[in-house]
């Protein structure tokens, strides 16, 4: 593809959007008032969108550029791009997969922690004053506990290992059972809920996981479970959780996705137990370094000989 023009969706780190408008002649879509009207205008000759996870790619903005060949995004998450209406028109799209898969499962372990022994609530306990004036309660154990996996895929068996070392027994939720491992499989999601201690999410995101952390689930999990998010927000029944969390009969929640980011709700911050952080699963130097560094290699590799090198579709 000779000298190819790009629409950018939204801003990465202004490293990697000048790194892109410097190799390319890249569209900024966010920095348009009217992005009807400016794709529109220009949507007819670009070749490439660049994305991510956050900012995705729908049906309409495709729909705006007739050229398009190529939808190349910076994360392992690809929800938020219509993936029906690409196929359609067989528009190839890549993501980031594998690169996060450590810093995806150090994050899911350190929630488990945090959220067991109270870390953040420690935190703001001794920068308050408070030691030494009222006792500090007493958290959970979680060496040797139940771990309940929903989805055991590359993050999660990533988890799993790492559990493994903590001596945690280790079960898990896929659609279908994975001969390849050798942790215990629930063709029941309800009935891993109500066995594990902890219950970890590492699915996929969009229409095929959406609410299947439902009431029930979040019920089975119960007074002593705890639910670890670091999948997306849209897989759990986020008023069922509140409610549950606020009522005592879910145990307790570490939370790094929520169902409509950046915004939680304001029920969930009057929990002093939880633990809530800012969607950061992938938020490590080195991992947001080979991250971009896959969307360029996607890229180059895509332009020169038209081949994605991390393709899905
Ligand atoms: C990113 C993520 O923060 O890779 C994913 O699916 O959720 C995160 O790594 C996000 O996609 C970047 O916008």
């Amino acid at each position: 593809m000779n000298k190819p023009t790009l629409l950018q969706m939204g801003p990465l780190t202004d490293a990697f959007n000048d790194r892109l408008s410097s190799l390319h002649r890249t569209h900024r879509i966010w920095e348009q008032q009217d992005r009807d009207a400016f794709l529109a205008e220009n949507g007819a000759e670009v070749d490439i969108i660049v994305t991510s996870g956050r900012f995705g790619c729908s049906a309409d903005v495709m729909a705006a550029v007739p050229k398009l060949k190529a939808i190349i995004s910076f994360g392992v998450g690809y929800d938020p791009i219509d993936i029906d209406a690409a196929r359609a028109r067989n528009i190839r799209v890549s993501n980031t997969p594998d690169v996060l898969n450590d810093c995806v499962a150090d994050l899911a372990m350190g929630l488990m922690i945090a959220s067991a022994r109270r870390i953040a609530e420690g935190d703001r306990f001794v920068r308050s004053g408070h030691w030494g004036q009222q006792p500090f309660p007493l958290g959970s154990r979680v060496s040797g506990k139940r771990l309940g996996i929903l989805g055991l895929g590359r993050i999660g068996n990533c988890v799993a290992r790492r559990a493994s070392g903590f001596d945690m027994e280790i079960r898990y939720h896929n659609r279908r059972e994975d001969p390849t491992v050798s942790y215990g499989y629930e063709s029941s999601l309800i009935d891993l809920a109500s066995w594990a201690d902890y219950l970890v999410l590492t699915c996929v995101g969009g229409p095929s996981t959406e609410g299947l952390v439902n009431r029930e689930v979040l019920q089975a999990l119960g007074p002593k479970g705890t639910l670890i998010n670091v999948a997306r927000g849209s897989v759990v029944d986020q008023p069922a959780l509140v409610e549950l969390l606020q009522a005592g009969r879910l145990g307790g929640a570490a939370l790094d996705v929520f169902a409509e980011e950046p915004q939680v709700p304001a029920e969930l911050l009057d929990l002093p137990q939880l633990v809530l952080l800012p969607h950061i699963g992938s938020g490590t130097q080195e991992t947001r370094q080979q991250m971009e560094a896959l969307v360029f290699d996607n890229l180059a590799s895509f332009i020169s000989r038209g081949e994605l090198m991390t393709p899905v579709l």
